[in-house]
């Protein structure tokens, strides 16, 4: 079988945390893993999602273009996926040139057979920024659901989409007033174009997840209404049209077909051009898009019909397995808020098969799932080490104490060949399991392997019975071996590390295919070290504290920006550098401080309230930014003449000081 396999595009704007992680890379990564096992013919298609509102407003946020921001998120983004072992066979980005010049081809081969019409439309403008805000730049209440911080675009709360106008209470992200409606032209996909098409292709899809299939079902029945494809943006992909000036193709018409563009990019690197028309050009290829629930809408409706209507027959999607959401202490994961793990941070202090393991057993396949320290703890100490590290470290010392490493196939007995045979149902569970993308059920069947090595063993009490019936004891060391094996190419997919090692210490090759069990090896085992170690309470403890402070520095709080004022205005204000002669506390207050400032030409008093942020002893001998002409005031008996600059951090006061030494006085321009 020929299989693409995509994870969802993560926006090049921030870091990837771990509700990511678990809803669409690892569950697609396992597949992959499995599949390549199986010796299919599989390319796992991946790269970052570069356009769209989400990456022109972290630009405009932190002060740099939106190339910046999306070469310096590329860059992390991949070293996570590295650092947790997902291994795509390309990683692309949506930003270059061959997904623009395909992204267009799209646009084009849509527009020609006028699936694609322009409609002069309203939109929310804001008089104030002196633009349109497409999609994210718009907040307000859901028209569907009445969430509040729903989209331009779309509402995280019910997934819905719609048009943008009829957002209730909308408020520019910019600036934070509300914007008028004004008249503009974009390009609309007509999505009823394909409506029988569709239907007759989800029809074939009875084998889809509920929550996907009965999310189109639903929206088929809505009505297909024609939707919006173009945006005022200076950063996208341009649309191919003279008459559309300066508009951008809509993130969500061109970034699925970065999973084309990816796939191209691979094939040239392989030096085969043309392979990745073997996979997208090909019916039979069963292309699986592995995405969070958010994403449904784009993937299983609005991409499909974009197929439909290439000149080029590509491949629908043969399945599109959605997660639910990754909850974090009881919490929505939130970036703003900071109330998430950084997969990158995560990775450099545990082993990634912690991480990968833990993800896997509580993956959101059917409801949102939790991630807790705790359980995290308790997965790691109860499953890995007590269950499956357990079961090799025991099985290791005593066939090196008492047979030299060495655990020959012996003449089996009814009990050994039960417990083999009990294993062998789960494993083959376990491989079937895999098709259906169960990661969460297949971790917990692996260690399942392991404690039935474990009871085994328990039972027949080898350390007793080395002395009355040797012969016995290479019986439940063998088995129990065999069973480790299983349990190596069981959970190779989900950890593939530490199996990697597990096998290095039977003595046994890496694994390249799947392995059916093997009940007639000999063993010689190699020096065995622990394939696990414990997460101590302390370091758990230190972890949670350390995402309850992160999560305590409060995100700035912007406000709107103030009413224009002329340049006249701003010569008003006299400032300059001030350098600190002397500071004290005020009596009775903690927050003030009485400074003495040189200013060259004169000295001057003041009063600045700074005490809780800096200490006397700090400040003397610095220079600071000073409004010098602010009429004077009496602040606790004290003449303050004059007022020093500080920016509101949102966690204190920082007081501003010039990146060279000035003379005190210097004037600021
Ligand atoms: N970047 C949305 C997201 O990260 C989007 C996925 C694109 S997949 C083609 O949720
Ligand atoms: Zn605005």
């Amino acid at each position: 079988m020929r299989y693409l396999v995509t994870s969802a595009l993560p926006y090049a704007n921030g870091r990837l945390h771990i509700g990511h992680v678990a809803g669409a890379y690892l569950p697609a990564d396992i597949f992959v893993r499995w599949l390549r096992l199986h010796n299919e013919d599989v390319v796992y298609i991946c790269g970052t999602d570069e356009h769209g509102t989400p990456i022109s407003i972290s630009a405009d946020r932190e002060g740099i273009s939106p190339t910046e921001v999306v070469k310096r998120y590329h860059h992390l983004i991949k070293t996570a996926f590295d650092a947790l072992n997902i291994e795509f066979d390309n990683f692309s980005g949506t930003a270059r040139p061959v997904h623009h010049a395909l992204s267009q081809e799209f646009f084009t081969a849509l527009h020609d057979e006028g699936h694609v019409v322009p409609r002069v439309t309203r939109q929310f403008y804001c008089e104030h920024d002196k633009r349109f805000l497409p999609d994210r730049y718009v907040e307000g209440i859901c028209p569907r659901c009445q969430a509040p911080g729903a989209r331009g675009d779309q509402c995280d709360n019910c997934g819905q989409i719609y048009e943008t106008t009829t957002i209730i209470e909308p408020r520019c992200k910019i600036c934070g007033n509300q914007p008028v409606i004004r008249e503009t032209t974009h390009w609309y996909l007509q999505l009823n174009d394909f409506k029988d098409q569709l239907e007759r292709w989800i029809a074939t899809k009875d084998y889809w997840k509920e929550n996907v299939r009965n999310f189109m079902l639903n929206l088929l029945e809505q009505g297909l209404v024609e939707r919006p494809i173009t945006r005022d943006l200076s950063w996208g992909v341009p649309v191919p049209l003279k008459e559309a000036g300066d508009k951008v193709l809509y993130v969500w018409f061109e970034a699925p077909v970065g999973y084309i563009s990816s796939t191209i990019e691979w094939a040239e690197k392989i030096g085969e051009p043309e392979r990745w028309k073997d996979y997208w050009l090909n019916p039979e290829t069963r292309l699986v898009h592995f995405i969070g629930k958010d994403n449904i809408i784009f993937h299983a409706l609005i991409w499909p019909a974009v197929l439909m209507g290439q000149k080029r027959s590509y491949c629908l999607p043969h399945d599109i397995p959605a997660n639910e959401f990754m909850n974090l202490e009881g919490k929505k994961i939130s970036t703003s808020n900071n109330w998430a793990i950084w997969v990158d941070e995560f990775a450099q202090k545990f082993p990634a098969d912690y991480l990968r393991y833990y993800l896997a057993s509580n993956a959101p396949e059917k409801g949102d799932s939790d991630f807790s320290f705790r359980d995290f703890q308790q997965k790691v100490n109860g499953d890995l080490n007590n269950v499956l590290g357990n079961l090799a470290n025991r099985v290791f010392a005593f066939s090196w104490k008492n047979f030299d490493g060495k655990v020959r196939h012996p003449n089996l007995g009814e009990e050994a060949q039960a417990v083999l045979d009990e294993a062998q149902a789960i494993f083959e569970k376990i491989d079937a399991g895999y098709r259906e993308y169960q990661v969460k059920n297949n971790s917990k069947l692996g260690i399942d392997i392991a404690r039935i090595g474990n009871r085994f063993f328990d039972e027949r009490k080898p350390w007793v019975q080395i002395k009355e019936d040797p012969k016995q004891v290479e019986e439940t060391l063998w088995t129990c071996i065999s069973l480790l094996r299983m349990a190596s190419v069981a959970l190779f997919p989900i950890i593939p590390g530490s199996m990697d090692r597990l096998r290095r210490m039977m003595g046994l090759e890496a694994l390249q295919e799947w392995e059916k069990p093997d009940f007639q090896a000999d063993y010689e085992l190699d020096q065995p070290e622990p394939l696990f170690f414990k997460l101590e309470d302390a370091v758990i403890e230190a972890e949670i504290e350390l995402l309850k402070q992160g999560s305590q520095e409060p995100a700035v709080k912007l406000e709107p920006i103030k009413d224009t004022i002329s340049y006249d205005d701003f010569a008003k204000l006299d400032l300059r550098m001030a350098k600190i002669l002397e500071a004290a506390p005020v009596k009775k207050t903690n927050k003030l401080l009485h400074l003495k400032v040189d200013l060259g030409d004169r000295q001057r008093e003041l009063v600045a309230g700074i005490a809780e942020h800096y200490k006397p002893e700090d400040i003397v001998g610095k220079q600071v930014l000073m409004l010098v002409n602010l009429e004077p005031k009496t602040i606790r008996g004290v003449q303050s003449q004059g007022m020093i600059l500080a920016v509101d951090t949102g966690q204190g006061l920082a007081l501003l000081w010039a990146d060279k030494p000035c003379p005190p006085g210097s004037v600021v321009r």
